[in-house]
């Protein structure tokens, strides 16, 4: 069986991060292991969470992961929450790389805004961590932070996506996925462009008016999890485009807050199948 290492935080609250991750990519048949990088009441769109860092738990981890002689098929990055996690996880991907691949997800904002506590500094110094993987996936807020754009909302033209993609894969991975993507009304999904081939794929589902936080996340460990399987990246990009609209679709009716994300549970099935 393929064995991923996911380096991210705990909400305990909020079904992001870990607690989306650990499921669907052992739902998809891959070994889930978790590096925690945080350990939080409930993510940072719920006010003032009780946060514990666990900077200081992670070379120990690592060690042993070392002296244990672990190997892994693939990294997957996603929220990390400082500059110093940034550095230590670097080495971390240094030292266990292997013949895996490096999937980095920049988690920093959404709708065009950082999330609380991220500063200009950390963006600068993800776009320099995002030249460690073999393939990133950022939101298109994450992009334009990271490549100096204006943030224009989610409505791109083809040429204009390209652009945006081949930039990202300037930043020194060879791999791109835009999430978050609108071309026409009524359709959100995908971009992603593989610059070793110079191929450039689309994949665009139905788009459901209002915000579905936590799904960025469901996206990525989808992605992540059909990689580790041997899907090719445009394969990959369509199972987590239509994951990530059958996650939306069994929470339309039963958004009391969408802080709490979407019912991906109901959709577990469809991975394992
Ligand atoms: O879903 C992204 C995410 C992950 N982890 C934490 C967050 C967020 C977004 O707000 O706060 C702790």
């Amino acid at each position: 069986m393929k064995r991923i290492a996911t380096v991210q935080d705990i909400s305990c609250v909020g079904r992001c991060s870990l607690t989306v991750a650990l499921p669907i990519i052992s739902a998809m048949g891959v070994e889930a292991c978790p590096l925690p990088t945080a350990l939080l009441s409930a993510h940072t769109l719920f006010p003032n969470p009780s946060i514990c860092d666990l900077t200081d738990k992670i070379q120990g981890i690592t060690d042993h992961w070392k002296r244990a002689g672990i190997k892994f098929d693939g990294i997957y990055t996603g929220y990390l929450g400082s500059l110093s996690q940034l550095d230590i996880i670097s080495d971390f991907i240094d030292e266990f790389r292997g013949d895996g691949f490096v999937f980095i997800d920049p988690v920093m904002g959404d709708h065009g805004r950082l999330y609380s506590g991220f500063k200009p500094e950390y963006v600068a110094r993800m776009a320099e961590f995002c030249g460690k993987g073999d393939i990133i996936v950022p939101n298109i807020t994450e992009a334009c932070l990271m490549l100096g754009i204006d943030y224009i909302g989610d409505s791109y033209t083809r040429d204009d996506l390209r652009d945006i993609l081949r930039r990202l894969t300037g930043l020194g991975t060879s791999k791109a996925i835009l999430t978050g993507v609108s071309m026409q009304p009524g359709r959100l999904g995908a971009a992603a462009y593989d610059s070793v081939n110079d191929e450039y794929f689309l994949c665009m589902g139905e788009k459901v008016e209002g915000r579905f936080h936590g799904t960025g996340d469901i996206f990525a460990s989808v992605c992540a999890g059909a990689l580790a399987k041997g899907e090719t990246l445009g394969q990959a990009v369509e199972s987590a485009v239509s994951f990530t609209c059958e996650c939306i679709k069994l929470t339309i009716g039963d958004c009391e807050d969408s802080r709490f994300g979407v019912n991906f549970e109901k959709a577990l099935h469809i991975l394992t199948n």
